[in-house]
């Protein structure tokens, strides 16, 4: 370290507990006179070499030998290169956008592309709250992020995966299950690392049985898998090490279900993104994500027969994947448009909300235990997650009829859930739901809304709020009837005059502007890329976007009109 205004004057303090290490600076300072402070830092652990410390102080010495600036620059320039593909511009929206920075500088900032042995945190590496353990939060939260703005990290993150899978299948076979199931809270082999308790503010133990029963995992991870695939194009990690981790899976789910003599398929005593409610049957989100799980797993285990690949999987068993998830059952009864979350929820004693306003405390903590799980209190997106994650696969009269159903019944208790509400919120076009859901989801670090800052950023949450903007107002997504082009369906809400965001797809970087009345895009890349302009009820607008060329597509009464090729502002 090294600080003006003179070299040498700085005194270094150093101290180190077992549970952190601090430095103190003490510089000279003069009334007016600014202070900079340049500071390098060199770090290797025992996983790199047998002797750390030695590694960190060659490598100091070299950097040292180099002029400060060219290493900055070479900092500025990485970092640079990472804003260039990540930064969100929102005109109209001053605190919505510099919660996007804030966002996307942490979840940057949160992982190593070069690295798969570690994965994300719950809370990145900012705080100690669930002590860095790993939870699906990565995989659907953020994952979709990097694989859209950095999918050099989304690789190694999804190679984490692949590398704990032997984690996974120790677990499915404690349970008694084939296959693999991946731990609710994973750390450095995979293994299941959920207490079996912990301690509430209030001195009470309280049991948490989600490393058991928080089994939607399973498809949390090959949901993840199969979007990167969708978005950047790359079969080949996908047909081995995602082809594993999907068969895998898939072959906990075909071992998991029950089949009654109905004919049905259920999934009995499990705990969905709700963890209010514990030990339920058929949690209507681990029964479509696992159905989706399901064909895609056969799908790909089909296409790749005869490879030799591993593992082998049979043409008997890709039928068992198939029947299973034709057989699951998805909580909508014949005559209803609301998903039911999970059997029985309707009977469960009706929540006033707004009677507990203003809320000091969680509503579990508030109502307790017993009453909590009796009752029709949710605690964050559920229904509403799965209609954010499955889109497609839900009839559009369901995807509208089930929100309003959950909306009031959700308490928020966790901070994965506003962002899920944005996003379903804009897509269905409720725009004032959708920018107060946002305005939630922004503050929740910024504004210490959930009062546990000190355990570090909420990195879910993050992913969240930059789906809920980017794939949720500027409606980037690809969609099942048009695979293969970017479709662009934005539901900007008032008060947002431009909406501009960059994101790769299969290999192209691609430009997106959205306005009330127009879409505007621009390709860099070496081949063209299908993106189409959808605004309900119009046609679909597809143009062949050629690298270097930009292109706008209005809108007129009739939805998207042709796409025109314009010049760049
Ligand atoms: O993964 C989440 C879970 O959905 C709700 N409780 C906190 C976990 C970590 O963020």
């Amino acid at each position: 370290v090294t600080a003006g205004p003179g070299d040498g004057e700085i005194a270094v303090e150093r101290t180190t507990g077992a549970s952190c290490a601090v430095e103190r600076f003490h510089v000279p300072v003069l009334l007016a006179e600014p202070v900079e402070v340049r500071r390098e830092v060199t770090l290797y652990t025992t996983r790199d070499t047998e002797r750390p410390e030695d590694a960190a102080r060659a490598l100091a010495t070299a950097l040292g030998a180099r002029p400060f600036d060219e290493v900055l620059g070479d900092h500025e320039r990485a970092w640079a290169e990472r804003w260039r593909r990540a930064d969100v511009v929102v005109d109209g929206a001053p605190r919505l956008e510099r919660a996007l920075r804030f966002a996307a500088y942490h979840l940057l900032a949160s992982v190593d592309p070069s690295d798969s042995r570690a994965s994300i945190g719950a809370r990145a590496l900012t705080g100690e709250a669930y002590r860095g353990h790993v939870f699906w939060d990565t995989d659907v939260f953020m994952l979709p992020f990097f694989s859209r703005c950095h999918p050099a990290a989304a690789r190694a993150l999804l190679e984490y995966r692949h590398r704990t899978l032997d984690g996974a299948r120790r677990k499915a076979k404690a349970l008694g299950y084939e296959g693999a199931l991946y731990a609710w809270e994973s750390a450095d082999t995979g293994d299941e690392t959920t207490p079996v308790a912990v301690l509430s503010p209030y001195g009470e133990i309280i049991r948490v049985r989600s490393g058991e029963l928080e089994q939607h995992i399973a498809a949390d991870v090959a949901f993840a898998v199969l979007d990167h695939a969708a978005v950047t194009g790359e079969r080949a990690f996908l047909e081995r090490e995602g082809r594993a981790i999907l068969c895998e899976t898939a072959r906990f789910w075909a071992s998991r279900v029950a089949i009654d003599r109905d004919g049905g398929a259920h999934i009995r005593g499990v705990i969905g993104p709700d963890e209010y409610h514990e030990d339920v049957d058929d949690n209507a989100f681990t029964n479509w994500m696992a159905r989706h799980h399901l064909r895609a797993a056969a799908d790909l285990a089909e296409c790749t027969a005869g490879r030799g690949l591993d593992p082998d999987v049979s043409p008997e068993e890709i039928a068992r994947f198939r029947d299973v998830a034709a057989r699951l059952v998805t909580g909508l009864a014949p005559d209803s448009l609301v998903i039911e979350q999970h059997a029985g929820f309707f009977r469960l004693a009706p929540i006033d909300l707004a009677a507990y306003e203003p809320r000091t405390a969680p509503m579990d903590a508030l109502l307790g235990r017993e009453a909590t799980q009796a009752s029709q209190v949710v605690k964050q997106a559920d229904v509403v997650m799965l209609i954010a994650l499955l889109w497609d696969e839900v009839p559009p009269d369901v995807r509208l009829a089930s929100p309003p159903h959950y909306e009031p019944r959700t308490a928020h208790g966790s901070s994965l859930s506003p962002g899920t509400h944005a996003l379903v919120a804009a897509r269905l076009g409720l725009a004032s739901t959708a920018a107060r859901y946002l305005e939630m989801t922004a503050d929740i670090d910024l504004g210490n809304t959930m009062g546990n800052a000190a355990g570090g950023v909420h990195a879910a949450a993050l992913g969240s709020l930059w789906q809920a903007v980017v794939m949720g107002l500027g409606g980037a997504r690809v969609a099942h009837d048009a695979p293969d082009a970017l479709t662009v369906e934005p539901a900007l809400v008032p008060g947002i005059r431009h909406l501009g965001f960059p994101m790769l797809f299969r290999g192209r970087s691609i430009e997106v502007h959205v306005e009330p009345a127009a879409v505007e895009i621009a390709v860099e890349g070496a081949a063209p890329v299908p993106v189409r302009a959808l605004a309900e009820p119009g046609p679909a607008r597809i143009v062949l976007a050629e690298p270097g060329r930009r292109y706008a597509a209005r809108l007129g009464a009739g939805g998207f009109e042709e796409w025109e090729e314009v010049r760049s502002s």
